[in-house]
C-alpha cells in the first residue's frame, strides 16, 4: 500500500495537493487538502478493469467554477436551513444565505471550499489521511469555535472508511457528510439510472417546493421511494410521484432508515458487476440523482448532463435545528459529535 502525492493548483496562496492512496487490491482513491474533495475512486469491474466510479475534474480551477460539491465534505451543516437562521438558547442566527433565502452546505464559505491540514496515515493494514480544520467562531454566521477532524482509510478490502470529529467551545450545530456522487459503470460510459438501489427505510422526508423538509415524514411503501427490495434508480427519475417531480425528475430526498445504530445501503450496476456497499451510524441518507447536473462543460471529458452520478449523503436530518421533532444536531462544549461511514465496493453484485 502506498500514498502517492502531487501539486493539483494554487488556492489563495496556498498549495492544493492531490493524494492518491494505493491498496494491495488494485483499489486507489484520490484527494485533495481542499474540502477533503474525493477526485478520483478507482475500482476494478467484474472483469478486472479498473475504472473510476466518482464525478470529478482533472483541473483545480474547474474545481473553483463548476463543481456542485463533487467529492468534498460539506459542512458545518449538510444541506439546507430554511430562511438561513435557527435559534439556539434564545439567541437567534443568522447564517450566509448562500442559496436566496436560504443556507446551503454549510454557505459561502463551506468546509468544502477550505484548506484542511493534512497528515499522512500509514498503518499496518491501511492507508490514509487525516484532515483537520478550524472553524472560528461566527465563521458563515455559526456560533463557536469548531474543531474538525476528518479521517479517510483505504484498505485491502477495497473499504473505504470516512470518520467525522468535532468539537465545539460553545453550543451549535454540526452535521457533516461527504457528497460524492457515484458512478458505477466506470469511467461515467452510462448514467445512475440503471442502478439499483436497496436499504432499509420506511419513510421518506416530504420536501416543500425550496426542497427543504417540511416536517411530515411520508410512508414510503408503494412509492417509488420504497427501497427494500432494490430497484432501478431510473423508477424515481420516470415517475410522476409529486416528490420526484418536484425534486427535478428523480430523488434529493432524505430517506430515514428503520432501524437505529449501524445500516447499510447497496448501489449496484449490472453491466460492470461493480457493487458498492455503504455502512453507516448516521440516521438518514439522502440520496441525489445528479437531476441539475447538466450544463455547457465537461466532466472527464463527459458533457455534463443530468443522472450523471448518484450522491449518498449519509447524515442527520436536514434542517433539524428547525424542526423540534427530527433528532438534534445540537453539539454542546465538551461533546465530541462523531460520525462514521464506510464505503466498500464489489466487483460482483451481491445482495441485489
Ligand atoms: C444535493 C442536493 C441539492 C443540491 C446539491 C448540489 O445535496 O440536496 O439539491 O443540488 O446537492
Amino acid at each position: 500500500m502506498k500514498i502517492i502525492d502531487k501539486l493539483f493548483g494554487h488556492y489563495n496562496d496556498e498549495s492544493v495537493i492531490e493524494y492518491t492512496l494505493v491498496n494491495d487490491s488494485g483499489m486507489s482513491v484520490s484527494c485533495l487538502n481542499y474540502g477533503c474533495t474525493i477526485t478520483k475512486i478507482l475500482v476494478p469491474d467484474r472483469n478486472g478493469k479498473i475504472e473510476n466510479v466518482v464525478l470529478g475534474f482533472e483541473n483545480f480551477g474547474d474545481y473553483l467554477d463548476l463543481s456542485p460539491y463533487f467529492g468534498s465534505v460539506v459542512g458545518r451543516v449538510a444541506g439546507r436551513i430554511k430562511h438561513a437562521e435557527f435559534e439556539l438558547d434564545g439567541e437567534v442566527y443568522r447564517l450566509t444565505a448562500n442559496e436566496v433565502p436560504n443556507h446551503l452546505h454549510g454557505g459561502k464559505k463551506g468546509f468544502n471550499s477550505v484548506i484542511w491540514k493534512t497528515e499522512c496515515i500509514e498503518a499496518e493494514n491501511a492507508v490514509g489521511l487525516k484532515f483537520f480544520y478550524h472553524s472560528p467562531n461566527g465563521e458563515e454566521g455559526y456560533p463557536g469555535n469548531l474543531d474538525t477532524t476528518i479521517i479517510y482509510l483505504l484498505n485491502n478490502q477495497n473499504e473505504l472508511s470516512i470518520t467525522y470529529e468535532a468539537r465545539t467551545d460553545q453550543k451549535t450545530i454540526v452535521n457533516l457528510t461527504n457528497h460524492s456522487y457515484f458512478n458505477l459503470s466506470g469511467d461515467l460510459k452510462r448514467d445512475c439510472s440503471e442502478h439499483i438501489l436497496q436499504l432499509e427505510s420506511e419513510r421518506f422526508l416530504e420536501l416543500g417546493l425550496d426542497k427543504i423538509p417540511t416536517g411530515k415524514m411520508i410512508d414510503s411503501s408503494n412509492t417509488p421511494f420504497d427501497f427494500k427490495h432494490g430497484h432501478l434508480l431510473k423508477s424515481g427519475m420516470k415517475s410522476s410521484h409529486p416528490q420526484n417531480v418536484l425534486a427535478g425528475n428523480g430523488y434529493d430526498h432524505p430517506l430515514l432508515f428503520t432501524k437505529k445504530g449501524e445500516n447499510t445501503v447497496v448501489l449496484s450496476e449490472k453491466e460492470s458487476g461493480r457493487t458498492l456497499l455503504v455502512t453507516t451510524d448516521q440516521p438518514c441518507v439522502v440520496l441525489y440523482t445528479g437531476n441539475h447536473l447538466e450544463g455547457p462543460y465537461s466532466i472527464s471529458g463527459v458533457r455534463a448532463r443530468n443522472h450523471l452520478g448518484v450522491c449518498l449523503e449519509t447524515q442527520g436530518l436536514p434542517d433539524a435545528i428547525n424542526q423540534p421533532n427530527f433528532p438534534s444536531i445540537v453539539l454542546n462544549p465538551k461533546e465530541v459529535y462523531s460520525a462514521t461511514t464506510k464505503y466498500r465496493f464489489f466487483s460482483n453484485t451481491i445482495g441485489v
